[in-house]
């Protein structure tokens, strides 16, 4: 424990900073485009694809367990942040509520506004990964995704949708938006896939 305080440089801190990352303790808005402005009486979840098409209100994502976690973020262009802590659904407790397809391997995130972002189902059933409605205690601020966003922290956070609208279940892999220009398919920050050239 007593090494969580001494950041000598390149200290990776027992391991939990991945390799060309650096530490913030700020917050960073990154969106492609403009941030989403809604009420969260108007959050909807549509699930579709290879899954009995449902969707989700506001009302019926906070009648599902709530969970609190805490776990470190990762972004591609290169900062990480250690220790935060989100509330909202994990995507384990919403899968008791969906009936998938067996050919299902893979989905797509949708957000309003038009960003996708895609992840195996392997991935997206972590059983830390939430759609999450709070962070640090207080409602989602609208540049970070509120009123709901997921949070997958094991991959780089491009692949963590802010405003999710949609869960598309599909059979193939398809690429979502940074993916089409270039990025990785999974996005695992300690392999470093960062680009798909790499
Ligand atoms: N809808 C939507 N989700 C998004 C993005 C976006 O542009 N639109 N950017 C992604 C990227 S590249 C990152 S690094 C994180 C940033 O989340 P933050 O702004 O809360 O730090 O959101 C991801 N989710
Ligand atoms: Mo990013």
């Amino acid at each position: 424990m007593l090494g969580r305080f001494f950041k000598k440089p390149g200290d990776d801190l027992g391991g939990r900073v991945p390799p060309g990352q650096t530490l913030t303790t700020r917050f960073p808005v990154l969106t492609y485009g403009p941030s989403q402005h809604y009420a969260p009486q108007d959050v909807v979840v549509r699930v579709f694809g290879l899954a009995e098409e449902k969707t989700f209100t506001w009302d019926d994502l906070l009648a599902l367990p709530q969970t609190t976690l805490t776990y470190d973020i990762h972004c591609v262009t290169h900062w990480s942040k250690l220790d935060t802590t989100w509330t909202g659904v994990r995507v384990v407790d919403l899968m008791e509520h969906l009936q998938l397809d067996p050919a299902a391997r893979y989905v797509m995130q949708h957000s309003v506004g038009g960003y996708t972002t895609n992840l195996s189902l392997e991935d997206f059933t972590r059983p830390e990964n939430l759609l999450a409605h709070t962070f640090g205690g207080e409602p989602l601020a609208p540049e970070h995704g509120g009123p709901l966003r997921l949070v997958v922290p094991h991959l780089y956070f491009w692949k963590s949708a802010k405003w999710l609208d949609g869960l598309e279940f599909m059979a193939t892999d398809r690429p979502g938006f940074w993916e089409r220009n270039g990025y990785h398919m999974r996005g695992d920050p300690f392999k470093e896939e960062r680009y798909d050239d790499d």
